[in-house]
């Protein structure tokens, strides 16, 4: 490989399917998809916009569940393979190492979480609800059974909170996506720095919408894969048409010390809604990133996306092809 992965592991057990013969896309789906259906649980309406990780060996996550009341919980979920997935029944319930945090805090409404390992943990972050109104929820979990809860990061309104998998300048860094209090019509994608994953600040624009696919907002996906070239960045971008928006997924590498500075953006997108549990279900059109899984030795990547805000889907694609398709179309 001409591009090299780093910090990544080796994931020998990751899911794949080679590229299905006369595909011309960079990103191709799993011939099972939707891996997870929106009925898995007893409770819940729909299980879409979720994060997975590889955890002692096997896989675990975290999982928007909208159950049937349609609220948006977070539950934990488990699985050998990272295809066929057990989740937990109960939702998670989250704890406060500081009670004036649980206080100021109190569980409303959690969805869209991001997970990643760094240093010593699992951080999540998840889009949650201050005052009943979304900003970004951080939270770490050693076992997938016991999760812990902090501070928000920042104040409502935003979305799309996502961690860089390290410190970079010795700090921690975040993607966000500052928004309104509706199905907001726009939004840029910034940065935000912490030395503790407390305090936030050093906030730095990076990209906003620029037409097309991605021509009314944008907002981080997957978290950030580390490459010689920058970090691949997967994210999603929507379009306004007639009938309401439309979700698609694109790439963009960033500077590595400097992750604010995009390198190259992908002008066209590398997964559209086009296979009917993507434009059919609770919201049609819809395909959302929110976790990849990345296998270091062969750069084979298992993305996992929600499909019409109803189902989890999976698609495949390696981290040198994203990247030189990305460059070649930036
Ligand atoms: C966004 C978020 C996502 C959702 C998408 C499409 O604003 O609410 O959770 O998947 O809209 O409805």
């Amino acid at each position: 490989m001409g591009i090299k992965i780093i910090n990544e592991k080796s994931l020998p057990s990751i899911p794949w399917q080679d590229k299905p013969a006369g595909c011309r896309d960079v990103v191709w789906r799993y011939s099972e998809n939707p891996i997870i259906k929106r009925d898995l649980l007893k409770c819940s309406n729909s299980i879409f916009n979720s994060a997975v990780v590889p955890f002692n060996g096997q896989y675990a996550g975290v999982f928007r569940v909208d159950d049937k009341r349609r609220n948006m919980q977070l539950h934990a979920g488990f699985s050998k393979d990272a295809v066929s997935w057990m989740l937990n029944e109960e939702k998670i319930e989250w704890v406060n190492e500081d009670a004036k945090t649980a206080e100021a805090n109190p569980w409303q409404y959690g969805y869209d979480p991001r997970v990643v390992w760094i240093e010593d943990r699992y951080w999540v972050t998840w889009c949650n609800a201050y005052g009943w109104k979304p900003t970004i929820g951080i939270g770490y979990t050693f076992d997938f059974k016991k999760f812990y809860q902090c501070e928000n990061a920042f104040l409502p309104f935003n979305r799309n909170g996502v961690l860089f998998p390290r410190k970079i300048g010795g700090k921690y860094v975040m993607f966000s996506r500052p928004s309104d209090s509706g199905h907001t019509p726009f939004g840029d994608m910034y940065i935000s720095q912490s030395p503790d994953m407390k305090y936030w600040g050093e906030h730095r624009h990076v990209m906003g919408p620029r037409g097309g696919w991605e021509s009314k907002k944008i907002g981080a996906g997957p978290i950030p894969i580390e490459t010689s070239e920058g970090w691949l960045c997967i994210y999603h971008g929507v379009l306004e048409s007639c009938n309401g928006f439309v979700y698609s997924l694109g790439a963009a590498i960033l500077d590595i010390n400097e992750p604010w500075k995009v390198k190259y953006r992908c002008d066209e997108y590398l997964l559209s809604p086009q296979m009917d549990y993507e434009c059919w279900g609770d919201v049609p059109n819809v395909v959302f990133p929110c976790a990849a899984l990345c296998d270091a030795d062969t750069g084979r990547l298992a993305i996992y996306y929600g499909c019409a805000d109803t189902h989890v889907g999976l698609a495949f694609g390696t981290v040198e092809e994203i990247v030189e398709y990305t460059k070649a179309h930036s």
